[in-house]
């Protein structure tokens, strides 16, 4: 196939952006990329150019002898041997570097030379310590631009986050239900693991008749994309970017295959050797000794066969959930329906106040025995409202609707740790929960310094969203968690677990060294409307993720443990 205009003119930037970023002279660099601007704008293909004998590259204004035989090398093999080669002397990630908005070729060399930046996690790393804008050429605009371009960059990437996977996941199964023949349809992988964000959709099929389920998987509505077609297996693109993969198996392996397509890799691997010991082969076929299939119709009989109880999917990450099956001490993971209450809801300030009435409303539909109203104070302008929306909250009370209104609210962390209001207030509140949202951006020992004085402070019970983390948008801040966490069990404070679907904030793994510490989680939604108290199931699949029980999270408390808990504290 032809190499095109735009293919030869990126191969040509390419080029400029590598020679730059290598120290090339200027007028080595402007050569290559008006070659390109050239190339680009020009209304004939050069591929066909090249091939035509009255036709002459030198003739392009600024294209000498040399640049010619190169554009000619591009339009023929579709790449360069300098590219190559200047690729190879450049650091990789160097090119991940120049990509990055406000930053060039030039900028990012001299980011290289200067704090020896080699790639985004560097450039993170000198950005956040504040190293970028003490650069020549580089102010603190610039820097914050480029941690802006880095956080777009990075954060959530092509993964989706779960509870956007969710009705997608439903809307596959329920296609796939639809046909007759189907008897079980599961979207497995990291979807069935709950994981916060999915890569892709891993569905998995019980049919008889393999051809007929892949043939109406693929006339599934909103599909953009067919990438693979087979007898068992297809891949589909829906809604212009979300893949799912599809497997067809027989009714005898649907144990195995559903174990073996739920992963994660590293559980059925160790899994596998465990089999292996055993003298047992494990694959999504089955459980085999010698050649007899000793299991694989449930998930349930595949791990009895390796002499192990059921592991929920949410724990099957590899992080010693296989020995603790095999000990019998697998946690009993907190469910939805253990929780009392919400510690983290936001309402609406002003006279009539809608959304506290509705809240509250939701609340009760919920069967929740308490919430507790944490509207955000950022200065002590804040405490007159704050007061104002506490005795709304006192006459709530006294209507005596069974649902117990807690007067909370989100103090924020200033620069120093010190709390925006001042201590007399915050004795009159029944709940304190501190929080970041300004100032996000120090390096890791100052961070962790400031939430560890905030959590010192007496009258704060729970840190909330700990990392400050938004998938997809805002990276965590650079925070000590190890330290947050031996700090919240040395001054009892709890950690959130806040439930939004974007934050998810403490993530699994911090749940899990929290709850090794002793330290109580507040699973919370923050919600800031009554359909945001929904996002409540996400929260609990992520504590789930987490190993916690019911008993290391705080709201599965009755209202009287819960108060005095916060009286004691
Ligand atoms: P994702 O999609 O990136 O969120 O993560 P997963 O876990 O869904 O991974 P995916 O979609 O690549 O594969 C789905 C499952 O299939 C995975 O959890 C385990 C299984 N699997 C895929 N490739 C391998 C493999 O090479 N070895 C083993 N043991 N299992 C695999
Ligand atoms: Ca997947
Ligand atoms: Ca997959």
């Amino acid at each position: 196939m032809a190499v095109s205009n735009s293919e030869i003119a990126a191969v040509l930037d390419e080029v400029a952006a590598l020679l730059e970023i290598s120290g090339a002279s200027f007028f080595r660099v402007r050569a290559y990329e008006t070659a390109s601007r050239v190339v680009r704008d020009l209304s004939r293909p050069v591929s066909r150019m090249i091939k035509d004998p009255d036709a002459d590259l030198t003739e392009l204004p600024g294209v000498g002898k040399d640049l010619a035989s190169k554009i000619t090398e591009i339009a023929t093999t579709g790449d360069l041997p300098l590219r190559r080669e200047l690729e190879e002397q450049v650091p990789t990630g160097l090119m991940d570097v120049t990509k990055i908005a406000g930053l060039g070729p030039r900028k990012a060399y001299a980011l290289y030379l200067a704090l020896g930046v080699t790639d985004l996690d560097s450039l993170l790393e000198a950005a956040r310590s504040g190293k970028v804008k003490t650069v020549k050429g580089f102010g603190p605009k610039t820097e914050a631009n480029i941690l802006e371009g880095i956080y777009a960059v990075k954060g959530l990437g092509r993964r989706l986050l779960w509870s956007d996977a969710e009705p997608i996941a439903a809307r596959v199964v329920e296609h796939m239900k639809a046909l007759a023949g189907v008897e079980r349809a599961v979207a497995a992988g990291s979807f069935r693991r709950l994981k916060d964000t999915v890569g892709d959709l891993d569905v998995l099929v019980v049919c008889a008749d393999a051809e007929a389920a892949g043939e109406h998987f693929v006339s599934l509505p909103g599909v953009t994309r067919v990438i693979a077609r087979g007898p068992t297996r297809s891949s589909v693109v829906v809604d212009d970017g979300v893949q799912v993969d599809i497997r067809v198996v027989e009714a005898g392996s649907w144990g195995s295959a559903l174990q073996y397509f739920t992963g994660s890799q590293a559980h059925s691997i160790a899994l596998r050797s465990m089999a292996l010991r055993k003298g047992l082969k494990l694959n999504e076929y089955g459980v085999f000794r010698e050649e007899d299939r000793v299991a694989g119709e449930t998930e349930e009989d595949v791990y009895a066969s390796l002499g192990l109880p059921w592991i929920a999917p949410e724990l099957r990450e590899n992080r010693g959930e296989i020995s603790a099956a095999f000990e019998g001490s697998l946690p009993s993971l907190v469910e939805l329906r253990d929780i009392r209450g919400d510690l983290h809801v936001h309402v609406e300030t002003g006279e009539d106040g809608g959304t506290l009435a509705e809240i509250v409303k939701a609340a009760r539909r919920k069967g929740y025995l308490y919430i507790a109203v944490t509207n955000r104070a950022g200065s002590e302008a804040d405490g007159k409202a704050l007061l104002e929306t506490w005795k709304r909250i006192d006459r709530v009370n006294q209507t005596g609707s069974g649902l117990h209104v807690l007067r909370g609210v989100e103090v924020e962390i200033l620069s120093s740790g010190t709390l925006a209001l001042r201590d007399e207030l915050l004795s009159h509140a029944d709940i304190v929960v501190a929080a970041i949202h300004t100032d996000t951006r120090m390096n890791r020992p100052r961070m962790t310094r400031r939430v560890i004085k905030a959590m010192s402070h007496r009258h704060v019970d729970v840190l909330a969203h700990p990392t400050g983390r938004v998938l997809g948008e805002t990276l965590p801040y650079q925070v000590s968690m190890d330290e947050v966490i031996a700090a919240a069990a040395r001054y009892d404070v709890a950690l959130e677990l806040n439930a939004c679907p974007r934050r998810l904030d403490i993530d699994d793994l911090a749940c899990h060294s929290a709850r090794d510490h002793g330290v109580k989680i507040v699973v919370a939604t923050d919600a800031h409307s009554a359909r945001e108290l929904d996002y409540m199931r996400f929260g609990i699949h992520q504590a789930r993720r987490g190993w916690l029980e019911k008993g290391d999270v705080l709201n599965t408390m009755t209202y009287r443990s819960l108060v005095k808990y916060l009286r004691h504290r």
